[in-house]
């Protein structure tokens, strides 16, 4: 079963159940959440939604392996699972509580941050993982962040994917540019232009264009050598020129 879904008195926990891949999301445990959502809606007696992960991870966003041969990219999962999913947490009629275990990157980070309160353990961690392997940050990603972090922040979460350390200004700063420069330049540009779009967007129209926008990263080469590179577990070497 990809999630589990248990009833309380006057709440239901779910469970995103794939431990051993992290809960990385499937086509499969996407509809059976959206499932799970109606449901809950639907009961008069389910007051409150409770949301977290199997094993030692939150959720591991989209499941790579799902998608390491998918050419051309398409909006499909997207489109189908994710934005309902997105948009539905966000529509709820009743409070949505994350209680978020463990790791949380991509996709699964900006689910987490879809939810009303999130309860975050301390080994938990929150890694917008879309950059590294040549995507922009999805799911409501452009979004969420800067309502909730600020513009500056989410611009360094979304782009380096990782928390930057405070010393050393100048060293930092040069062995930061010099990684920027090795990291997807398409990804960059297009996140960059979907983070200046978002101040004014509501969520639906920001899903709608983060989609635009991933189409663009999905179909270059730099997502395809990420996505290999995380699968044969070494580092991508992207296209050292701007598209
Ligand atoms: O078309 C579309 O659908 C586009 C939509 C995109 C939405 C997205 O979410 S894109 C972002 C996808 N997610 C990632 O890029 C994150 C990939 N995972 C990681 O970077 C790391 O696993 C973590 C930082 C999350 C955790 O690292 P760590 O060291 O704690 O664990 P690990 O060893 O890397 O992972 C444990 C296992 O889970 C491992 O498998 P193994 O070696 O034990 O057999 C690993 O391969 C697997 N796993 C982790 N994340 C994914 C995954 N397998 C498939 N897909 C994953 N996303």
């Amino acid at each position: 079963m990809p999630i589990l879904v248990e009833s309380f008195p006057g709440y239901r926990r779910i469970t995103l159940n794939r431990p051993e891949r992290l809960n990385a999301l499937t086509v499969e445990m996407a509809a059976a959440l959206n499932a799970a959502l109606d449901e809950a809606e639907a009961d008069k007696g389910c007051r409150a939604l409770l949301l977290t992960g199997a094993g030692r991870g939150f959720c591991a966003g989209q499941d790579l392996a799902a998608i390491v041969d998918a050419a051309p990219a398409d909006l499909g999962n997207l489109l189908e699972h994710y934005h309902p999913l997105i948009l539905r947490l966000r529509a709820l009629p009743i409070p949505v509580v994350c209680a978020v275990n463990g790791v949380a990157a991509g996709a699964g980070a900006n689910l987490a941050l879809a939810c009303d309160i999130v309860l975050a353990a301390r080994s938990a961690s929150f890694v917008q993982a879309f950059a590294r392997i040549g995507l922009i940050p999805d799911c409501g990603g452009t979004w969420f962040l800067p309502r909730l972090i600020g513009a500056a922040r989410a611009r360094a979460l979304a782009m380096l994917a990782e928390p930057v350390e405070d010393d050393a200004l100048m060293n930092e700063a040069q062995v930061l540019a010099a990684r920027l420069a090795s990291q997807a330049s398409t990804a960059l540009a297009l996140t960059k232009r979907a983070l200046d779009a978002s101040g004014s967007n509501t969520l639906d129209r920001q899903l709608d264009l983060e989609g635009e926008l991933q189409l663009e990263a999905g179909g270059s080469p730099d997502h395809a050598e990420g996505v290999r590179a995380f699968l044969d577990k070494r580092a991508p070497v992207f296209g050292q020129t701007r598209s």
